[in-house]
């Protein structure tokens, strides 16, 4: 698909056979900026109409509409996305989900729920905390973010190192195909051996290859108790280290984050948090966070805990017991990307490498900081070994950021792939990581993919340009 602008009969054609569709209050053709851009570095791309469907039936509709007139249609939930995969590139339609917000069903005898795709992420898991249940992935974004972009990008968040990522929380999609046609890609079964795994495939393509108009998503008991504290370390590489022992040792917290200092500065300068401990020495801090069924079970691993930890010169634990307390981290926790963002011009990467590895990757980084001259901002789900690393722009020139970063961003990811790691944990790549998936995939593997987006979408119009370079 090229960038091609609609002539001024082809726009009023279209806004014509859209309205007929919606009707006029559901199609928007002014100040369309705000559906140009995500939360991806600070790019824009405003899209010739946003429409708004609200049902599935209409969704077809559009995807029709666009296929008829060859014209790109790039599907956006709230747009808190990292990786450009909400932007429409080329122009053309937006579609927002946000008048799909309907959570359909809670089933709480099977223990599943079935929603729209705009139902924002913090609703359904409030929603169905009402009934003792847990849906547990939680990006940061979960106060904003919908699930319908979660299943697009397979968002993770601190939950996943013990509950898994969204992909796993997947029973059955419906999906409106470039086609039009509808197709159900699963059950509302927990096991299924049923021909190709087309709702896993569906899963992180960020709109690329269907639109997702319903998911039915499974649910657990909502674990009783829980508690949180943070350690202090005083270099950054030992708390990395302690990381993958804490497994070793049989404990699987409810989270486990990194954050590096400069991470948590950043983000207490923006967030008034008084009585968030940050000791002077600490080069950085592990958020550890147990859940159970009983505080004997949280004990019992606490213990085991403080006996891992005690090897890794780390020699102050603040724990955190009442709800307001937990809440009060996770608050600064939550607020680091935002915060950090704020802070420069800056290029962020979702690195992921086994555990163990992440002493070694964040020695990269290090390394990387001290050739190309600029400064990295760590800290990410250190439990999945998925470090984010923020490289900022800070004191360098406009030449030597363009000239350096590229290349600083291609070391890094070479390592990566070196310890067995990969571009993204949890971001995608959409538009901003798509130039560095030579270095994971062979021409071959690519080929294969691009195979596959053809099969799909034939014209290339679901969200062109992205992830494949
Ligand atoms: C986080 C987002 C940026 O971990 O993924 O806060
Ligand atoms: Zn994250």
């Amino acid at each position: 698909m090229a960038k091609t602008a609609l002539s001024i009969e082809q726009q009023e054609t279209l806004f014509r056979e859209f309205t007929n569709l919606l009707g006029e209050t559901r199609v928007i053709h002014t100040e369309t900026e705000e559906y140009g851009a995500d939360a991806t570095e600070d790019l824009c791309f405003p899209p010739q109409f946003v429409v708004l469907p609200e049902t599935t039936a209409e969704v077809a509709g559009i995807v029709k509409l666009c296929s008829k007139y060859n014209v790109p249609l790039t599907t956006r939930g709230a747009g808190t996305g990292l990786s450009g995969g909400a932007l429409p590139v080329f122009g053309g339609i937006v579609l927002s989900t946000r008048r799909m917000n309907q959570i359909l069903n809670i089933d709480t005898d099977n223990l599943q729920i079935k929603v729209q795709p705009g139902v924002i992420t913090q609703v359904l898991q409030e929603a169905v905390e009402e009934h003792g249940l847990y849906y547990a992935p939680d990006p940061s974004s979960r106060g904003s973010c919908f699930i319908g972009g979660n299943l697009a990008e397979n968002a993770g968040g601190p939950r996943a190192v013990k509950y898994g990522v969204t992909k796993d929380w997947v029973l059955d999609l419906e999906v409106v195909l470039a086609s039009g046609e509808i197709i159900r890609t699963g059950a509302s079964v927990l096991k299924n051996a049923t021909g190709y795994n087309l709702t896993q495939l569906m899963i992180g393509s960020e709109g690329t290859l269907g639109i997702i108009t319903e998911a039915v998503l499974k649910l657990i008991p909502k674990p009783a108790c829980k508690r949180a504290f943070l350690v202090n370390f005083k270099s950054a590489e030992q708390a990395c280290e302690a990381v993958s022992a804490i497994f070793r040792a049989g404990i699987t917290p409810s989270a486990l984050e990194f954050m590096d200092r400069d991470a948590i500065v950043y983000t207490l300068q923006v967030k008034n948090e008084q009585n968030y401990p940050l000791p002077d020495y600490a080069q950085a801090q592990l958020l550890i966070e147990l859940d159970g069924a009983n505080t004997a079970e949280l004990d019992e691993q606490m213990d085991r805990l403080g006996m891992v930890l005690e090897q890794f010169n780390c020699d102050e634990i603040s724990v955190a017991e009442s709800k307001a307390e937990q809440d009060a981290i996770w608050r600064i926790r939550r607020a680091i990307g935002e915060a950090v963002k704020s802070h420069s011009i800056y290029k962020e990467e979702d690195t992921v490498v086994p555990r163990y590895y992440l002493p070694q990757l964040l020695n990269k980084v290090k390394s990387l900081e001290i050739e190309y001259g600029f400064n990295a901002v760590c800290y990410g789900h250190a439990g999945d070994g998925n470090l984010h690393v923020n490289i900022m722009k800070g004191n360098l020139s406009d030449t030597e950021w363009n000239e350096r970063l590229p290349q600083g961003i291609r070391k890094l990811f070479e390592e990566v792939k070196r310890l067995g790691g990969t571009l993204s944990g949890e971001h995608g790549i959409g538009w901003v990581q798509k130039s560095y998936m030579d270095i994971i995939f062979p021409e071959h593997h690519l080929e294969l993919m691009r195979g596959i987006k053809k099969l799909f979408d034939p014209q290339d119009i679901l969200n062109p340009g992205k992830i494949l370079p």
